[in-house]
């Protein structure tokens, strides 16, 4: 059964998508391989139109289209009951939900505003325009975000703390071994090191080494 996962990935091989990192880190979870990444830009809509989706990751397994990165981690744990459990059973999928909600409302556009100014730079003209043209109505100038960032920068470390003793007293949100918590969370992290050069986490900081293995990068 072919699977194609369509993904925000540029020229210079970056994939710059935290949501699109997370359907990447649940197929590895399930040792589920991609035969086919599509790299798609912003703009990109046409291309996963079929999904009736206006943002990726979309996931084709076959015959099944799945947008959305908690559809596509829920769709994996059913249909692929056999592998290993990204949720631990309803109530961590239960508990999981928080953190998706906690990323989406809270953790993404908190990194967003560090980032994406710097995020331009790795985008062509027509995607940088994209990008002004939808995010500055939310977050205001990019160039204004990014002269704030340094001040922002040590209140954004304190609000890590309750994530920060959590892994250190358990190894990872789901305990002993990273499920699809870790991965929603630390996607927020491979996001902002594939985008920006920004220091968001002291190297010594727990969460910097957490997270870099939980996306495959180890410091
Ligand atoms: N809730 C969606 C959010 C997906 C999302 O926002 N994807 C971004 C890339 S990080 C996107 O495709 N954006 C396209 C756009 O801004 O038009 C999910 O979890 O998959």
């Amino acid at each position: 059964m072919a699977r194609t996962l369509y993904d925000i990935k540029t020229t210079d091989g970056r994939r710059l998508s935290p949501f699109g990192q997370r359907a990447h880190l649940a197929l590895a979870h399930k040792d589920l391989a991609v035969d086919k990444m599509v790299a798609v830009r912003f703009i990109d809509k046409d291309a996963i139109a079929f999904a009736k989706s206006q943002t990726v990751p979309v996931l084709v397994d076959g015959e099944t289209v799945v947008a959305d990165s908690w559809r596509i981690a829920n769709y994996l744990e059913d249909g692929y009951p056999d592998r290993p459990s990204l949720f631990g059973g309803n109530a961590g999928r239960s508990l999981a939900r928080y953190f998706n909600n906690w990323c989406g409302l809270w953790l993404t556009p908190e990194v967003a505003r560090f980032i994406l100014f710097d995020m331009l730079a790795h985008l062509d003209e027509e995607d940088r325009a994209y990008i002004r043209r939808t995010r500055e109505p939310r977050f205001g100038p990019l160039e204004a975000l990014n002269e704030a960032r340094a001040a922002r920068l040590p209140a954004f470390r304190a609000a890590l703390d309750p994530l920060r003793l959590t892994v250190k007293q358990n190894g990872n949100l789901h305990g002993g071994s990273p499920g699809m918590a870790d991965y929603m969370v630390a996607a927020a992290f491979h996001w902002a090191d594939q985008a920006s050069d920004f220091a968001l986490l002291a190297p010594d900081d727990p969460l910097y080494s957490w997270s870099r293995r939980i996306n495959g990068n180890p410091p």
